[in-house]
């Protein structure tokens, strides 16, 4: 399997290819907005992964090897480009990523395996993230600063003020470590729970304000309830103006304009300390979840095949090769699923491990239950 940052050999073979082509481009460019052919396949090679994983994932929750599915197939670009572009890292000097359940995309880019997350899909012992209890999705990686995913929606919006400003004090007291950001990401029905607005009043007390990139996909549903039945048709980063915050919509299935729009609010936020609402318009291909059968919704427009037939047109990368990529992606996902069911399942006494950490004071549970080796 090869390592997630390292071009496989079909990617070099595309780039081969195209170098003998005189026509061949160097950039892909979108409206304002352009990226390197280089860049422009890992992004879509990232996205293929991704689309790879959600698929064996739809599969895994129809055939019995899990329960329950949720995901962000139609977030793939946004997703990508957002990850690719994360400072990865423990600690305050690194981002930190206040997630939320269709963000496979944004760790598979940074380099997390297909297995971390299928492992959690299946439920099994070996789950990384929450050793088999939690929905899938919901990652907890404490040396890459993400927070635990909570399925309650927009409680990520409240916490991210509080790690922007332990970003904050630590930048102050060590310049060479000022670039730390607190990245929150969620989608727009939830922006209509206090959390959001707590987000935006913390994030903007004047001579305290606090380096939080507050991101929202928007994909016009909440579950089954349309957006323009709930909220007026004013777009979602209109609600920045009131508290001064800088705000972009962007394209979030164009990769290209992805990409840039990141680029442009990570920069404020690092450089300023300010917060900045970036809005991505994304689609939802498979409904909310497999609680809904997550059907293949035909009518929303697929970044990644339009990203495809972009870069076929712009003579990138040719059809044998996206075909190769295509393969080795599946095949990735097969081989992490196959594994994945050979590991155990948690057992009865694991019920009490990873619950409550010693206390002195607690008399109901005064033991170690975290099942780590040594609590403290
Ligand atoms: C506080 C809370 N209320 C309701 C729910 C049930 N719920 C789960 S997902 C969801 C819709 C969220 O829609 P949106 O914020 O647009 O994100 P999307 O799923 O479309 O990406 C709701 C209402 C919940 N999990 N938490
Ligand atoms: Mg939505």
């Amino acid at each position: 399997m090869p390592d997630a940052n390292e071009d496989p050999p079909d990617l070099e073979d595309a780039l081969l290819r195209r170098g003998t082509r005189t026509a061949a481009p160097s950039v892909i460019r979108s409206g304002r907005d352009s990226m390197t052919v280089e860049l422009a396949l890992t992004v879509f090679r990232q996205m293929l992964r991704t689309r790879a994983l959600e698929e064996r994932s739809i599969k895994m929750s129809k055939s019995g090897e899990a329960y329950f599915w949720i995901g962000g197939p139609g977030e793939e670009a946004f997703n990508v480009c957002l990850g690719l572009q994360v400072h990865k890292g423990r600690g305050p000097a690194y981002d930190y990523l206040h997630l939320h359940y269709r963000n496979a995309g944004i760790l598979l880019a940074m380099g997390m395996p297909m297995i971390d997350h299928t492992r959690q899909l299946a439920m099994r012992k070996t789950d990384a993230h929450s050793w088999g209890r939690n929905f899938v999705g919901h990652y907890a990686i404490p040396d890459w600063n993400v927070v635990p995913v909570t399925s309650v929606i927009e409680v990520q919006y409240a916490m991210a003020p509080g790690t922007a400003l332990v970003q904050k004090r630590h930048g102050l007291k060590n310049p060479n470590e000022n670039e730390g950001i607190s990245i929150v990401i969620g989608g727009e029905a939830g922006t209509a729970e206090g959390d959001f607005d707590s987000c935006m009043n913390w994030s903007t007390r004047p001579g305290r304000e606090l380096p939080v990139l507050m991101l929202v996909t928007n994909n016009k549903f909440g579950i089954s309830t349309d957006l323009d039945t709930v909220h007026t048709h004013r777009p979602i980063v209109d609600r920045a103006e009131p508290y001064g915050i800088r705000h972009e919509i962007t394209d979030g299935n164009d990769p290209v304009a992805a990409w840039a729009a990141i680029d442009r609010a990570m920069r404020y936020c690092r450089r300023e300390r300010k917060p900045f609402l970036l809005e991505a318009l994304v689609s939802r291909l498979h409904g909310h979840s497999s609680s809904s059968g997550a059907q293949r919704n035909w009518n929303d427009l697929d970044p990644l095949a339009a990203f495809e037939q972009k870069l076929i047109d712009a003579r990138a990368i040719d059809t044998p090769a996206v075909q190769a990529l295509k393969d080795d992606a599946k095949a990735e996902a097969d081989a992490a699923v196959v594994q994945t069911m050979t590991e155990p399942e948690p057992t009865r006494e694991d019920v009490y491990t990873h619950t409550y950490a010693p206390s002195a004071v607690d008399s109901v549970y005064p033991l170690d239950y975290t099942g780590l080796p040594r609590a403290r």
